[in-house]
Parts: C-alpha cells; structure tokens; sequence
C-alpha cells in the first residue's frame, strides 16, 4: 500500500468541494423549503486577529461536524461565518503599527478565512458578513435609532469607570473585583461623564424568567443559566425607613434602606450611606472633612472598608414603634464607600452580627461590642448561642449569616424562625409605613447598558447635537454614518477619542433646524454589533433593512449556538435582550411566539478552554520554553541543562508560559481531518482539552488501518439488497455491531452531543470490522465499511471522501461523494434479529444472592446455589462469571 499522505488528500478533496459548491445548504434570501427541514447551526463568530488559535479550531470543528451531518441527514442547513472586526485590538495593533485599522482588519480576515478553508470546514461564504463593514453597521445603528425611538436607547451623565490606559470608559462587566480594566489591567477611576445607555432592565423580567424553562428543556447548559441568573441578581426584599434626627436641627430627615433579611432589623448598629446619598450632598457643604473623605474615597474599591461619621445625626430604628425598649437607641450614620450608589437607595442597615461586610466595617470603626439577634435553629442552640455570643464578643471572626431563630432581644417576635419574622415584619412594619406598595420590593443587580466607547474603531452613534434642538438622530437616509478615514500618524492612543479631531467629520448640519452641529463622537461597545448578527446572516445583503421579517420568522432562533463559556454573561444577555426588543418590533414579528419568548438561540453548546502543556522547572517554579526541555528520550522528559524532570501541568495558553501552539502547525504536520478528530476525541466538548499534538499520530493509526479496510471491492453491492436472513456467526456479530454504531452515533449527534464518544465508536468498528476481516463474508465486511465511512463523514469529510472514492474505484459507475449520501439510520429490524437473546442467571451463595449474569440463548431464567464462594472470593467476581458462563455454554443440559 502506497503511504496516506494526508495534507494531500486534505487539498485533493478541499479544491473538488470549492469546485462543486456546497449542496443542501440554503440559499441565501430563501425562508425555508416546506419540504424540507432547516437546521440553522451557528458558531460564534471571531474577532479577526490574524491568527486562528486553538479555541477557533475547536469551536469550528465543533459546529462543521454539527452541520455536516445535518446536510447529510437530508436539512437545508445554514452554517454562516463573519468577523467581529470592531473593538480595542484593531485601533492598537493599528497604532501600534501606524496602519489603518480596516486596513488591518481586512488582511486578517483574509489570513483567517484561509485557515479556516485549511481547517475542512463547510462554511456558507456567500453568507459572511464583517461587523466593520458600512453595509453591516448602516443596520447596527439603524437598530440603535430603533431603540432610541422606543425610548430604550438614552444618555445620561453618569459616573463611570474610565481606564486610563485606553483612554477609554469600561462596562462594569469590563472591570474586575479589584478594580482593574479586564483589557489593560489598569487601575479603573471614576469619572462622570454623559454616555448613551440601553435600557437592557427594561426586559429584566424576561430574561431571568425565560432561565427556568431552558433549564427544563436542558437545552441550555446549566452552568451558563446560573451565570446569567447571578449576572442579572433578582434579590426579594424590602425597603425600609429610617427617620434621621439631627442634634442642631428641629428637622427630621429619612433614609430608605433596601434589605434582603428583614428579620434582622432588632441587630441593626449604624446606618451607612454612599458616597452621593443626598444626605451625604447635604452635609459635605457644611463639612469639610466630609468633603475630603468624600474626594479621596471616590478612588476606593466596593471592598474598602472605610468610613467616615457623620456628627450630630443619628437615625431611630422604625422598629422601636414595636419595642419600645430600642427607642432610646441613637444609631449612628457612616458614608461608606462599600455602599453602592445606585444598588437599592445606596444606603445600608448596618447588622455587624449578621452580614460579614458589615461586620468588618464596624470592627474597622468602632471597637463596640457585636449584637446578635438570630440563632442557629439547631436543638442545642443555648448553648451554641452562649459560644456563639461570647466569640464574637472576643474577636471571634465570623458573623452568624444564616438564617434561624429570632432572639430574646426581639421582643415579641423572640423564637419566630427568620423567615416567619420577615413576613410578619413586612405586613406590620408595611401598614404602618406611608408608602406601603413598595414596603416589599425587588432589586436587581443588572445595570443598564453603558455602549459609549470614546474610541475610533467602533461603530459611529448617528445623533448630532444641535445648540438649537438638543441632540437629535440622524434621519434613516443618511445612514450609515460613515466612520471617517484617519490620515497615517492621527491615531496615536492619546489624547482621547480620536473622532473629536476631525473637524471634517465632526461638523455637520442638524437635521432638523439645519443649523450647525456637531457629531456624536462616542462609538458602540463592539457587544452591540455581535447581539444582532445572527439575524443579519439571513439576508446579509438587503440593503434597506437589517433583515427580512419573513425570512426572520421563517428561520429563526439559530437551532444550535456554539461558542466559549467565556462568552457566557455578556454576549449571550446582551444577545437575548436585543432580539427580545426585535420581537416586539415588526422586523420579527413572530419572535414572541409562545414557545420561543423572543430568545434568539434554542440550543446551546458551551466548550470548554483548550490548555496547553506547559513546562515548568521544580527548583525555580520558571516557565520552560518547549526547546529547553529533552522530551524524546524515555518515558520522563528531562530539563536539557540540568538533566532534572520538569513539573509538567496544563495552563490557560500564554506566550509567559510558552505552551501556545499553533493549529495551522497541527493542520500542516497531521492534516485537518486527523487533527479534527483528535480535537473532539480528546475531552467532551464541554469539558477543558489538554492539547497534546504529539497524540494526534494516534487517529493516524486509525486511519491507516480504516484505509486497508477501503481496498476497491468486488463485493460493492448496495445496502438494500444486504439481506438479514443469510447473517450467521461472525457475519451476525458484525453487521449488528454496526447496527449498534449506528444507533450510538445517532444518539451523540443528535442530543448529547458527546463528540468523543462518535468518535471512539468509530474506531471500536474499525477495529472489529478489521478483526472479523477473515471469517466474515465481503459482503457484510463491504457494507460495515461503508456504513463506516459514512458515518466518519461529518467528522473527517476529506479522508472519508478518499476511503469512498477507494472503495469504489473498480466500478465503471461510483456513486456519488459520501458526503451526499444520506446519513446511515438504524434498522430497527436488524437490531431485534441479531442480538443475542439473553437470559438472567442469578447465583447465590449460602442462599445470600452475589451475582447475576445475562447468560446468551438461554430458554429461562436460571437459578445457581452454592454453600462455597471460595472461588467467588479467590478470583473475583467477573471471573466467575466467565467461568459459568463458559461451563454453560459448553454444556447446558448438564449445568441446568
Ligand atoms: C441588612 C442585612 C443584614 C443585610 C444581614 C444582609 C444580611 P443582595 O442580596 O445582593 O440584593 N445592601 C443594600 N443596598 C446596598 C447598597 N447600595 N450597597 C451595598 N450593599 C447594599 O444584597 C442585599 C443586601 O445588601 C441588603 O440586605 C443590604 O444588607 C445590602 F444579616 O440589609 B442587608
Ligand atoms: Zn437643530
């Protein structure tokens, strides 16, 4: 046999397909062959770096061998690709290198949709779309003028995080804990600026509510629907008045707390205030100190635990209308910057027992003794109790934060389980409050969405702001607003926002007076432009409109979304809140249709990260670069210079850990059907991949053996005419080991999508088919190969094409590409004729039952006594089954 070479079997089949065209997939401005199913498979789309990294190919791999069999299984399957090709890389690289970004991006499309042909996959082309192209953002921001119409899309001044290295304003979802840009790694200032928002709250309800039936659907993994749960905070609770007296003044103020445990208000010590709480506003023009706290707690993070008293004001605990023991109780008032400004009222009850954040704060500010209010709910509570209480009266380090019983100190509420006490105290403490609708209430931790990015390369907000008319939307016929072009050298990273210095550009004449005006500068978060581009797919070159409502309705959710578990809040709620606006607009008037509730996506597939293996020297914990470490010789690998074995682990790829590899290298070295294959046998596709190329020689192994299967047949015949009724003996095993894989494969595609066990089906039949070779007729020898084959199709298309070619090369008339021939389904018939009836024998020792066996064509269940298990002991379970089952078999009369 010649040697597989399989690069070039990758190029022979790669040419023939893009010669050919792609069959069943749907014509781009069709709706949907009635006769015919859709299957709309997408993969998230990529931003255009240059270079296609691993996550791509897995991601990519993932959706092609979806879509594939798809098409094999007879749908017209939309399977569309694009570039996310705004955003901070492009305008970085680009000043990087002085080049302009669209430039930049366009040669890096062009690199990458080249690997990605490399890769095998069958991408619809005629339907790629690139989110900096004026043909696609003329739609993001007629959408955006669609929002502000709605009311939905607004400005307001604001404070906001601003990244001083970018020069840019950041998303709060854009900075992390510590208070650092998630991009630039820079410490994050506030500043308050007017920036335009999307009303996302507005559809609050919808997108939490909607979790609870993809969750019962399981079409969401339940990983990601928590994240968004947590991500958009529903929290149940109350508000509550505080009346704030004042040591000076006759006036008596209030302040509104929201809380989520009621139950503990008899444990309330200090109120606390954010830094712009009006109250705080009002005390700051009489004190200074105040007014410098203030100043310098603005660049605190939300974990600082200072705080500043505010003199001469108290509040009085609106329970003491109950109690009247608590009336005497002067609560003192902090500003605080771990009170968030817009979260409930921005100000606190402060219950140090209870709440960990508030137990620090209070051991930072004061050194007053800890009340506690609430018990554990245990039978021996007295004298956890006791414990507890004394513990934290001598600096034990932890709050009681539980839920549990009410205290002696709540007066009448003393014994009531926290719960209880919630209710009770929001119908009493609610009928005596003035505004008693709200005295319940939810909070939501979801912000609106900040999208004015003060950046270049992004896509233009099209308002004007007129001295006349206040800002007004450029009318529909001029859109788009096209981005101006940047002479060399005007992007230079400083000075801000680069649009605010093209006078060109910036000055126009308002739409409506006609007078003067200037162009909004702030261009859209790059989110924008990936929440809608699944609709744009399907009719990526209408002009007029974004898209088709027929084509909309006729197509959309997107069957099956495929993408990164990093994309798990943000693109995904954002996604969702737009096409929940979308459907109720005329552009998708059926999106709300009961069984979908506007959600763009029906199934979601979460990958999992690709690590690479990293080297590491014990001695020093230093990162090792591939090359300073000896891996060929023996089983362990040895440092070079020091001859001592490195740490081995794998790691989020990095360029400081040297463990990044490239595909194109794997896809050159192994070709891209090997590669694909070793990519989905590697790990289940939700769960992290240890990236080891060296491994893919394995799938090599099975190919070759595949291949020496695939030697032209004179036995081709055609799987109707492969009758049942003559199947015996090896014939019989095989055919319904086929059968088998079939129905296992079918299952994997189809609804677990567990890829790496297709794949190890696969080589499993490979293995008997080759095994059986000698006592098997070449009939069903050919016709499990072909079923083979056809069932590798999706996954390996251009290796199985040449095993189909092979295999088939002596006839005078071939059929035609296995990728076009339908997908292998079970015969149902075969499956009940050929396996092996079974009976169960059950064995019992001493009249104590320890094993039961499926013993083969057996006529009925059997019984096996026995008063000695040494052997059962001695040998194991499975050998003794084995054993019976050979003595059974050998003689049945007698073993009965
Ligand atoms: C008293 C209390 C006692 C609280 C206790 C908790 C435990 P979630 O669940 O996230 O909604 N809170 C209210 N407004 C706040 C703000 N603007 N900034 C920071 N914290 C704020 O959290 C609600 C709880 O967070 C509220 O319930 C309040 O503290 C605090 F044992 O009230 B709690
Ligand atoms: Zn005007």
């Amino acid at each position: 046999l010649p040697r597989l070479d399989f690069a070039a079997i990758d190029s022979k089949w790669q040419k023939r397909w893009a010669q050919q065209g792609q069959t069943s997939s749907l014509r781009v401005g069709a709706t949907r062959d009635s006769r015919k199913k859709t299957a709309y498979i997408l993969p998230m789309f990529p931003y255009p770096s240059g270079t296609l990294h691993l996550g791509h190919l897995r991601v990519y791999t993932i959706s092609d061998v979806i879509a594939r069999y798809k098409r094999m299984r007879g749908y017209d399957v939309i399977h569309p690709m694009g570039w996310d090709a705004f955003g901070l890389p492009a305008e970085n690289a680009a000043i990087e290198r002085g080049v302009d970004p669209a430039e930049w991006t366009r040669s890096n499309i062009a690199k990458m949709k080249e690997q990605l042909k490399a890769m095998g996959t069958s991408f619809n082309w005629e339907r790629e779309i690139t989110t900096c192209d004026p043909s696609f953002y003329k739609h993001t921001q007629k959408l955006f003028l669609m929002l502000y119409e709605s009311g939905l899309a607004y400005r307001a001044k604001s404070w906001v995080n601003f990244d001083p290295v970018d020069g840019t304003v950041l998303a709060n979802e854009q900075v992390d804990a510590n208070g650092l840009s998630w991009r630039s790694g820079a410490k994050v200032e506030k500043r308050c600026l007017s920036q335009w928002f999307l009303r996302i709250k507005a559809f609050q309800e919808s997108l939490v509510d909607n979790l609870t039936s993809m969750q019962e659907t399981g079409n969401w993994p339940a990983r990601v629907l928590s994240q968004q749960r947590a991500w958009i905070g529903r929290s149940q609770g109350a508000r509550l008045n505080f009346r704030i007296h004042s040591k000076h003044e006759h006036a008596v103020h209030q302040a509104e707390v929201f809380t989520t445990r009621l139950d503990t208000v008899f444990g309330v010590q200090y109120l606390a205030l954010s830094l712009n709480h009006p109250l705080v506003k009002r005390e700051k023009e009489k004190n200074r100190e105040l007014r410098c706290f203030v100043e310098a707690a603005h660049n605190l993070t939300p974990d600082s635990k200072s705080g500043f008293r505010l003199p001469n004001l108290y509040a009085e605990n609106p329970v003491s209308v109950l109690e009247p023991a608590l009336k005497d109780q002067a609560i003192p008032i902090f500003v605080a910057p771990y009170v968030i400004d817009d979260y409930g009222s921005g100000a606190v009850m402060g219950v140090p027992g209870h709440d960990k954040r508030d137990f620090d704060f209070w051991r930072e500010n004061t050194d007053q003794p800890i009340k506690l209010v609430i018990y554990p709910a245990s039978s021996d509570a007295d004298c956890l109790t006791e414990e507890a209480h004394s513990g934290l009266a001598d600096g034990s380090p932890e709050p009681f934060t539980k839920k549990g019983i009410l205290g002696d100190s709540c007066g009448s509420f003393a014994g009531m389980q926290s719960n209880q006490a919630i209710d009770a105290l929001c119908t009493i403490l609610g009928s005596l409050s003035a505004d008693a609708k709200s005295f319940k209430t939810e909070n939501w931790r979801l912000r609106d969405w900040l999208i004015s990015r003060q950046r270049y390369w992004g896509c233009p907000i099209p308002m004007v702001h007129c001295d006349t008319c206040g800002v007004v939307p450029v009318p529909d016929s001029d859109l788009p607003v096209e981005l101006p072009k940047l002479r060399p050298g005007q992007l230079t990273g400083k000075g801000g926002n680069p649009l605010d210095h093209i006078p060109d550009w910036l000055e126009t004449s308002c739409p409506k007076c006609l007078g003067p005006a200037k162009r909004e500068t702030d261009t859209m978060d790059t989110f924008m432009d990936s929440s809608w581009y699944m609709f744009r797919y399907l009719t990526p070159r209408s002009a007029d409109v974004p898209m088709i409502p027929e084509i909309a309705d006729a197509i959309m959710p997107v069957d099956i979304y495929i993408g990164g578990v990093e994309h798990a809040i943000l693109h995904l709620l954002y996604a969702r809140f737009i096409a929940k606006f979308l459907a109720t607009t005329t552009l998708w008037p059926r999106g709300n249709r009961n069984d979908n509730n506007g959600e763009p996506f029906k199934r979601l597939i979460s990958q999992g990260m690709v690590h690479g293996k990293t080297f590491s020297d014990p001695s020093t914990g230093k990162f090792l670069h591939p090359s300073e470490v000896d891996t060929c010789n023996g089983e362990s690998p040895k440092i070079r210079s020091s001859g001592i074995t490195p740490n081995i682990s794998f790691e989020k790829m990095s360029k400081s850990k040297h463990n990044g590899v490239d595909p194109a290298g794997c896809i050159a070295e192994f070709g891209a059907d090997a590669t694909r294959a070793h990519m989905l046998f590697a790990a289940p596709v939700s769960e992290v991949l240890e990236w080891e190329p060296q491994r893919i020689v394995g799938i090599q192994r099975w190919f070759r053996k595949l291949w020496r299967l695939c030697q032209p047949s004179d036995s081709v015949i055609s799987l109707n005419e492969f009758t049942l009724q003559a199947l015996h003996g090896s014939d019989a095993a095989l055919w319904l080991l086929t059968q088998e894989t079939i129905a296992s494969v079918t299952q994997s595609l189809e609804t677990d999508y567990s890829l790496n066990t297709v794949v190890s089906d696969l080589i499993k039949l490979t293995n008997e088919i080759a095994q059986h070779a000698q006592r098997c007729s070449k009939y069903t020898q050919y016709a499990s190969t072909a079923v083979l084959v056809h069932l590798m199709a999706p996954i390996t298309p251009a290796f199985a094409e040449e095993c189909w070619e092979n295999l088939h090369s002596g006839m005078t008339n071939p059929p035609s590409s296995v990728l076009e021939q339908p997908f292998p389904v079970v015969d149902p018939h075969a499956l009940r004729t050929l396996r092996p009836q079974t009976s169960t024998l059950v064995v019992s020792v001493n009249g104590k039952k320890r094993l039961t066996i499926e013993v083969p064509e057996l006529p009925e269940s059997l019984q096996l006594h026995t008063n000695d298990d040494t052997n059962l002991e001695l040998h194991g379970k499975q050998a003794v089954r084995e054993w019976i089952i050979e003595q059974l078999m050998g003689n049945e009369q007698s073993a009965k």
